[in-house]
Parts: structure tokens; sequence; C-alpha cells
């Protein structure tokens, strides 16, 4: 099987040349039923809570629309920045929106996907924060202020949770790694994770899960790539052209890494 990952472009709404290359990336890795796994932040402010009415206008999110009702299922993560989007996406074909980490099985492998900003327990004002921000009360809240109140909102607190879960005193790459031992003992063989904008795929050590982290969209401009039991870590390079960083052959044993040039 298929699939393409992808995390933290953290665009703007409306016209803006890097959701219109998010967009052409899509538009290449969509091979009929492939799987796309949108881990969160692509959207730098979105609180859809309110509804279809916050969606952004964006060739980004059409371009994931379009994924789910043409190419094959999109499943969707929310961020720290983009939340509550069942109800603005409600309807809508081939979409499936999750609020917290998921475990797929791709090709007999299981894989466990995160957003990641649970990643670290020890920042916990940002996990207060979180808490409030998903909870009914301010659910409900959201819901009954409207679609541009909501909006502004989204904004707002964007802003507030702009470090979430990776704030400078806690070592995101010690976070990090512990969680993916972690995931390991649980099963996953694989681990995918956004929100700390870095690059890197490593085996698993000692039982734990190999750790594919997704980068951003502003300078690497990178993604993921499952193909029948192989995961490559890509980024777009200064001419548009797509740069191998590291692949993973999770077919079989544990996974050996190869850096690529
Ligand atoms: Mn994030």
């Amino acid at each position: 099987m298929r699939a393409l990952f992808i995390a933290d472009a953290h665009l703007p709404r409306g016209e803006d040349p890097r959701a219109r290359a998010f967009a052409a990336l899509l538009r290449r890795e969509a091979a009929p039923g492939a799987t796309l796994f949108v881990l969160g932040d692509v959207f730098d402010a979105w609180c859809g809570a309110a509804g279809p009415g916050t969606r952004p206008r964006s060739p980004a999110l059409d371009a994931i629309l379009a994924w789910g009702r043409g190419v094959g299922a999109v499943e969707w993560l929310e961020g720290n920045h983009d939340f509550h989007l069942a109800p603005a996406l409600v309807g809508e074909p081939g979409v499936a929106v999750h609020p917290g980490p998921v475990d797929v099985l791709l090709d007999g492998v299981k894989v466990h996907l995160a957003h990641g900003d649970q990643v670290n327990p020890a920042d916990r004002g940002y996990q207060a924060l979180r808490r409030l921000l998903r909870s009914a009360p301010f659910r409900a809240a959201a819901r009954a202020a409207g679609p541009s109140a909501a909006v502004a909102l989204g904004t707002r607190l964007s802003r507030a949770s702009r470090d979430g879960g990776r704030g400078g005193h806690l070592d995101w790459e010690d976070a990090v790694a512990g969680w993916a031992r972690s995931r390991g003992q649980s099963g996953a063989r694989l681990a995918v994770v956004g929100h700390g904008h870095r690059l890197g795929l490593v085996p698993g050590e000692g039982g734990g899960a190999a750790l594919m982290q997704l980068g951003e969209w502003w300078e690497a401009r990178s993604y993921g790539r499952w193909e029948d039991g192989v995961a490559t870590l890509l980024r777009i390079g200064r001419a548009g052209e797509e740069v191998a960083v590291a692949r993973l052959d999770l077919r079989g044993g544990a996974g050996q890494v190869r850096g690529m040039s």
C-alpha cells in the first residue's frame, strides 16, 4: 500500500505560495487508493467547532478534500493549532478526523501516529491548556460564538499554544525518543510525529519503535511516504525536486535506515 504523511505546514488562510506548493505535492502523490495522513498543524489557526463556516479558503484544504473525494482515505489528526475539526469537516467524503493519536496497520506493520503535542507530559502548563481547549464547555462556547468569532478565537489561541509541548526548558529530542521507545513496547514498529519541526528517521532500539519526525513546510518542505513496507522521509529541494533524506525498510525484521545522498 501507499501513503503520504504530512504535518506542520502552519499555513495562513487564503492564497499563499506555500499552500500552493502543498497542494502540488498532494497532486503528485495522489496514487489511486493511497492514504493521506495529516498529522496536525497544517493550518496555523483553525478552531473548527463552529462548523464548515470556519474552513480556511486555501488551495491546501481544497487539495486535501479532493484527495478524500477522488484518491483514497484522509486520516486527519488534529494539531495544537488546528482542532475541533470534526464539525468543520462533517460530511466530507473519505475524511476521518482524529482528536488524538492513532494506531494503524500498514502492510501488516503497526504504525503509531501522533501530532506530538502530548509527547512531553512534563510540559504541564501546555497539557492543562490542551485539556481546556479540548473540553466540552470550550467546544460549546466556540460553537455558540459562530464561525467568524471562532476564527478570531482560533487565531488568538494559536499564539497561546505556539510552543505547546516543546517548550524551551524541555528537551524535545529526549522526550520524543522516550516516546518512541514506549510506543514500541505497545507493539508499534514505527512512530510518526510532527510538532517538533525536526526532520529525522531513526530505527528503533531495544524494542522501541522506529521514529519518523516529519519536519516542517517553510524550509525543508518535508514529508513522509510509505510504500509496501518501506518508509521514506523526503523534502523538496531548491529547484523543486524531490530529495530523499532517509529510508527505513520495515518488511520482515526490525528495520534498517539508509542515509540518502
Ligand atoms: Mn504543533
